[in-house]
């Protein structure tokens, strides 16, 4: 687990993710799409998207963008006691959206990395180690929840 000065690092960059939630879900899902395009096969809504331009033209991309990061924020905010609000999350993505574990890496990757681009003063070593930490733990549990679905992910 993370001890209460990681938290609390998590939590301040937090902050400023939250200070533009549709800027910061936009960049994550534009990454996750351009770094990994297989993950957009997941989503029936983006079919039609072939381009940069028209993902960063997208509304629906912004709006789903501001849904991700809400939800993990509300599970960023238990500081790990997320269980109430991590089991629906793993439900829906193990056995309606079937959402591999390897995908939910991929999005944390394109979490840091957005983070670390717009906010490269406040994300130093020390809170992007603690920002992985916490993410590495959703990831996990996560993939826990999933085997009890019966989800191998
Ligand atoms: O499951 C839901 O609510 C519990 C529906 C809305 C929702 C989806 C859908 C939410 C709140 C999240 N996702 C949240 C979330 C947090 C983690 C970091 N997601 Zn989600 N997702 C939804 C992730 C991670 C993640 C990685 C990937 C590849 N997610 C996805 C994919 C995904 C898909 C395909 C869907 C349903 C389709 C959709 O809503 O498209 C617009």
């Amino acid at each position: 687990g993370l001890n209460d000065q990681e938290w609390q690092q998590v939590l301040t960059m937090w902050g400023k993710v939250e200070s533009d939630l549709a800027g910061h879900g936009h960049a994550v899902l534009m990454r996750l799409f351009q770094d990994h395009p297989e993950t957009m096969d997941r989503f029936d809504k983006f079919r039609g998207l072939k381009t940069p331009d028209q993902m960063r033209g997208s509304e629906d991309m912004k709006k789903h963008g501001v849904t991700v990061l809400t939800q993990l924020g509300k599970i960023l905010k238990q500081k790990g006691h997320h269980e109430s609000e991590l089991k629906p999350l793993a439900q829906t993505h193990a056995t309606k959206h079937r959402v591999p574990v390897k995908y939910l890496e991929f999005i944390c990757e394109a979490i840091m990395k957005v983070i670390a681009e717009k906010h490269s003063a406040d994300f130093g070593a020390n809170c992007q180690a603690a920002m992985k930490k916490a993410l590495e733990l959703f990831r996990h549990d996560m993939a826990s929840k999933y085997k009890e679905f019966g989800f191998q992910g």
